[in-house]
């Protein structure tokens, strides 16, 4: 049942110029969904002159014109909550329990939110003897948005949803492994009244339609999440450019567990943190730390957790852990389970393909592994794998997990597991990621700031956070009278 999916340019779909098309197929079952227009530089410049061409008008409505659109993109998808949730299962091998309680919801929730926020938002105000300053927000133009294949139309939204409420015309390359979402979002904007021309869609491939995007000289942004080194090259392109450039990049999380948690508890958060996704949410915790007296009762129950996980067809509802999103990405997990070997780990449980009914046979499945015996410090332990890959590493002291965590290139999250108050305070403290949770893995409040330090990013996205990435924060100073 194969159909056509086209770039969607002014408000509407269109072909590529070249007409060529790239397949875009299920990694749960390897069935074809459909023949994507692939967009390259000639294609990227058409819908970069539709979103410029838009812009005035849009940039002119007032903040509740913007914020009803925003409400009713939300409504939109919320009443094609289930078309959209097969959509994203059937690009993405994700379980459809996941993407209707997680992926679908959360991108509403994006429309909402930031619809909210820019109704209640407040600018800078500074007093001086005899003159006032005040903060004029300004959108920053056409704006591009290059987002990932783990999280489709969840990271879209995020993006899409302030970047609209604050002015901008977009200009968006989903990933091309997960088109689907991002063009049925499209339809659902053009009935929420949104004008054709403000959010354009190019389907294709990083090098050719992706890089098309960062380099061309009417893209004031760009706001990227993926790897980490493609990301170094979207900021290569950017930088000579002066655009502006938010980056979300990857990460290797660890989760802390001290020796006084209530181990049931704690080994639930840490099974969810490591395999939600099959592995692959940036967020994963995907190195254990454990306590010493604790290891060996954390290491049988989290294996036991992580067995009792049900893989295969994602369409069943019971289904935990799906297809990772294709055969390819699931190439480069396999070889750190075998990277992981010569390292010297065992293998726990996992670490093979499991045996599926057809058509599931020809899916990218990979059973949920766990390695313990591995150097903190080795390649599979510090790299990112993400996939349903976790280890697990004793510590005997806090300044040795402490410095454990700390020893990736990566800096995006870590969760930390104690009854211990101030313990958790401190040790939270110390770790260089740009976000900690306590007792709980990806527990999010929209309008903290996200983000990571080192390798995993540059930047803050989140409730305000992404309104200033979003605008131009522009100083007005009045004098008031006076002889100064
Ligand atoms: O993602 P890419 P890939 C990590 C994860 C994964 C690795 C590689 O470790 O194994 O990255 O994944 C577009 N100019 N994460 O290669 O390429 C691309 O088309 C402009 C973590 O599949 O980073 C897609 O739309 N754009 C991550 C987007 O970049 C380019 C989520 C991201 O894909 C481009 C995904 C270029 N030169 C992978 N090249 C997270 N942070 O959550 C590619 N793209």
């Amino acid at each position: 049942m194969s159909a056509e999916l086209d770039l969607w340019i002014q408000g509407a779909p269109r072909p590529a110029r070249g007409s060529e098309r790239f397949a875009n197929t299920n990694p749960a079952t390897g069935e074809l969904i459909s023949e994507v227009a692939r967009a390259r530089a000639e294609d990227v410049a058409d819908a970069v002159s539709a979103a410029k061409a838009a812009l005035p008008a849009w940039r002119s409505t007032s903040v509740a014109e913007r914020a009803d659109i925003l409400d009713a993109i939300a409504d939109g998808i919320e009443a094609d909550l289930d078309g959209f949730a097969e959509a994203e299962s059937r690009d993405t091998g994700k379980p459809i329990s996941l993407a209707r309680s997680i992926d679908i919801p959360r991108a509403i929730a994006n429309f909402r939110f930031f619809a909210g926020a820019v109704r209640h938002d407040e600018t800078g105000f500074h007093r001086m003897d005899h003159a006032i300053n005040y903060t004029l927000r300004k959108p920053l133009g056409v704006v591009g948005l290059i987002t990932p294949w783990n999280l489709p139309l969840y990271l879209l939204t995020w993006k899409t949803a302030p970047a609209l409420a604050m002015g901008n015309t977009l200009v968006a390359k989903p990933s091309e492994l997960t088109p689907s979402t991002a063009s049925r979002m499209a339809e659902v904007m053009k009935g929420a009244g949104l004008p054709d021309g403000v959010f354009n869609i190019v389907h294709g491939f990083g090098a050719e339609c992706g890089e098309a995007l960062v380099s061309h000289d009417d893209v004031s942004a760009i706001s990227f999440t993926g790897g980490t080194q493609t990301g170094a090259r979207v900021a290569a392109t950017a930088a000579p450019r002066f655009k502006k450039l938010s980056l979300e990049l990857g990460g290797k999380n660890s989760t802390l567990v001290f020796a006084d948690v209530d181990l049931d508890e704690a080994v639930q958060g840490a099974v969810r943190a490591g395999f939600t996704n099959q592995g692959q949410v940036c967020l994963c915790g995907s190195r254990v730390l454990i306590e010493r007296p604790i290891y060996e009762a954390f290491r049988e129950r989290f294996i036991a957790g992580v067995r009792a996980m049900e893989v295969g067809d994602p369409r069943d509802p019971a289904t935990r852990i799906g297809s990772l999103v294709s055969a390819d990405h699931r190439s480069k997990v396999e070889s750190y389970i075998a990277l992981a070997r010569e390292e010297g780990g065992h293998i726990l449980t996992g670490g093979a393909r499991p045996a599926l009914p057809a058509p599931l046979d020809r899916g990218a499945f990979l059973e949920p592994t766990v390695v313990d015996g591995l150097a903190p410090d080795c390649r599979t332990s510090t790299e990112e794998i993400f996939g349903p890959v976790v280890t697990l590493h004793p510590f005997d002291t806090e300044e040795e997990a402490i410095a454990i965590a700390n020893g990736t290139q990566y800096g995006l999250a870590a969760s930390v597991w104690t009854r211990d108050l101030e313990r958790a305070h401190r040790v939270s403290a110390q770790l260089d990621t740009g976000m900690v949770w306590v007792n709980t893995w990806l527990m999010r409040d929209l309008r903290v700031p996200f983000g990571g330090v080192k390798a995993s990013g540059v930047g803050r996205e989140g409730g305000k956070y992404s309104l200033g990435f979003f605008s131009e924060s522009v100083n007005i100073c009045v004098k008031l009278g006076g002889d100064r």
